[in-house]
């Protein structure tokens, strides 16, 4: 994180102190630990949980009586939602800064219908997060008429069993006491996921009828990542030395700064070529001489150019590796490139069921390495010596190649004075975030891998692992959140189709006062789906001008402004210009700065500007 002036570090705990008086309860006395959800809370505490996204049930009213007057709302504090699908998504966008849970709460089946979709989501993309439901009363004589028997369902988990690592039902609250130790253990396990546990209503809403132990929370924390053997890694250094061509592919690795200095240190030790995902978060410095290729999710041009000449890959925990050598390379998806060794570094096995297919296709691995990639590379850095010295082992093949950034310089700068096309946006915004502690939530589907320029392990939070539309606003505001007294600018670039499916999102941010910029890459169209649309009308001859039909999001165009107006940002009329847009960002920068929160809508052309159609991420 950056070094905060002491104005700004002032400014930051101004506001700090400001968020703690929102939603402040009153009158709380000496509260003391009385009734079953009072002990869920508790422990909720004692595990330092700072803030727990909700909307509000009655199936849970007693853990909501519980946090406001047992807790005092605080730590967990509330962060109310307008909608759960924003609840989970703020944990998400959360949790992939941190790598630490944010808490949840869901009402019974009906609110965790809606949040089913971004849960699946935090799956992908192996996030931390404690979700807590409810049901019940399961005792029957207990309910109330219709209103609590339709909330009841027997099983409720199995809503998102198959996407979650781990849920639990406890029947008693000394139970429930061991249920959110596990839960808190599993889900800060690597691989991170998010775990469920469902708070039976007669559960909570019991008085406490004998003494509640809770054990010290430290006693259940989870373990370090496992070192790897000393065989692995003389097998790596052997593969190194043998390897005339090795190429790192930098995957799902951790947030620290020490992890990606290491990784730096590494890769200039070895001198590898590093290729990034522009799926995941910022792994690797992009403008680094050794990361010729520009961030892609399918292999562009270049990043295929690299893979095939590449004797060594060093997986470090690569999303899909056998994917990625099958578009790269032709082969077959299960097949080894016959001329390279591999080796593959990853934990992501063992969470693996037969229910989700994104463990991707099984590749085939010479040097299997169960370890946390980082963990891997910091005893690699340490097995081979590496100084911290800034030498790079140049290797003669890699001299030859033309570095990204260098290509980058014969291409057009954005257009001036006229409509911007998706290029000339991203060109703007990477422009304006240069040099500066900006951390890019989202980026939308068909910005160029050019645009990608990272720093540091908090440049980009990577998108959406689930493929789920709807879930930018969130994402960028559970970010924003993690980032809020930090000095980083957070902003989220989104499409128009997922911000208006995750527009009133918005709120939370403005009744939490989290500083946060949203910027709206506007085609006024599900473009992706156009795209679709068009191939399927080519591949059976039919007329290509009608793929718009069903798509376009038009007639009447949505007033997006008045839409993040409503909800208490500020913004601007639509901007069509990459002048305007840069005027703009600028502004919104300034405000956000003082704590505030910033829209815009950036009018673009429809049209991508990545490397081609197969680049797009959306099914
Ligand atoms: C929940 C959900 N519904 C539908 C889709 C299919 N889909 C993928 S991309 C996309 C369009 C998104 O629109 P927008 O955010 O405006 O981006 P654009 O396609 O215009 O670049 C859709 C509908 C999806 N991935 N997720
Ligand atoms: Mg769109």
């Amino acid at each position: 994180m950056k070094t905060l002036t002491a104005k700004e570090t002032h400014e930051a705990n101004d506001r700090s102190a400001k968020t703690a008086q929102i939603d402040r309860p009153q009158a709380l006395g000496k509260p003391q630990m009385k009734w079953g959800s009072d002990v869920v809370a508790e422990v909720t505490r004692r595990l330092n949980l700072k803030y727990i996204a909700l909307v509000p049930g009655a199936s849970y009213r007693g853990f909501h009586d519980s946090i406001v007057n047992y807790l005092g709302n605080e730590n967990p504090q509330m962060v109310i939602c307008l909608h759960e699908e924003h609840a989970v998504s703020i944990a998400d966008g959360y949790g992939k800064v941190t790598e630490e849970p944010m808490a949840v709460a869901l009402h019974a089946n009906v609110g965790l219908m809606h949040a089913a979709m971004p849960i699946f989501n935090a799956w992908c993309d192996r996030t931390p997060m404690i979700v807590f439901g409810a049901t019940g009363p399961v005792d029957a004589h207990r309910r109330r008429p219709w209103i609590d028997w339709i909330h009841t369902a027997k099983d409720q988990a199995s809503i998102i069993r198959d996407y979650t690592k781990w849920d639990d039902q406890p029947a008693s609250p000394q139970a429930a006491v061991e249920s959110v130790l596990r839960a808190n253990q599993i889900t800060r396990s690597a691989p991170y996921g998010p775990v469920y546990i469902c708070l039976d209503a007669g559960l909570q809403e019991a008085a406490l009828s004998e003494a509640i132990s809770i054990p010290d929370v430290a006693r259940f924390a989870p373990a370090p990542s496992a070192a790897v053997s000393q065989a692995s890694l003389q097998k790596a250094i052997k593969a190194i030395e043998q390897a005339k061509f090795p190429l790192i592919l930098a995957g799902r690795v951790s947030r620290k700064q020490a992890d990606w200095d290491n990784r730096v240190r590494f890769a200039e030790a070895i001198g590898a070529a590093v290729l990034t995902s522009s799926n995941d978060p910022s792994a690797f410095p992009t403008t680094h001489p050794l990361h010729l290729a520009a961030p892609c999710l399918r292999p562009s041009a270049n990043a295929t150019a690299l893979i095939k000449q590449a004797d060594l890959i060093i997986s470090l925990d690569w999303l899909d590796l056998a994917g990625v050598f099958r578009l790269a390379l032709g082969a077959a998806q299960t097949q080894v490139p016959a001329d390279k060794t591999v080796l593959h570094c990853s934990v992501d096995s063992i969470r693996t069921n037969g229910w989700s297919m994104d463990h991707q296709a099984l590749a085939a691995v010479d040097l299997p390495i169960f370890a946390e990639p980082d963990q891997f590379v910091a005893q690699m850095v340490d097995e081979m010596g590496v100084k911290k010295s800034r030498k790079i082992k140049a290797r003669p093949e890699m001299k030859r190649i033309l570095h990204w950034n260098d290509a980058l310089k014969s291409k057009s700068a954005p257009a001036r004075g006229k409509p911007m096309s998706m290029w000339d946006m991203a060109m703007t915004v990477r422009e304006f975030a240069k040099g500066k502690p900006v951390t890019f939530a989202r980026l939308p589907i068909g910005w160029p891998g050019e645009a990608y320029e990272f720093d540091g392990p908090l440049s980009f939070m990577g998108n959406d692992g689930g493929g789920a539309v709807g879930t930018g606003p969130g994402h960028t505001i559970g970010a924003a959140l993690a980032l809020k007294d930090s000095g980083r600018l957070a902003i989220g670039v989104i499409g128009d189709g997922d911000y208006l499916m995750g527009a009133n999102a918005l709120w939370s941010a403005s009744h939490f006062e989290i500083p946060v910029m949203i910027v709206v890459a506007d085609n006024r169209s599900y473009y992706n789906d156009e795209m679709h649309q068009e191939r399927v009308a080519q591949m059976r001859n039919r007329p290509t001008q009608n793929r718009w039909i069903g798509q376009q999001i038009d007639q009447p165009r949505v007033d997006l402004v008045a839409m993040a107006r409503a909800q208490g940002f500020d913004s601007e009329p639509p901007v069509s210009t990459s002048e305007a847009l840069a005027k703009a960002l600028k502004k919104g920068a300034e405000l956000v700065a003082k704590g505030g929160r910033y829209f815009i809508d950036s009018l673009v052309t429809p049209g991508y500007a990545d490397s081609g159609p197969d680049q797009r991420s959306g099914g």
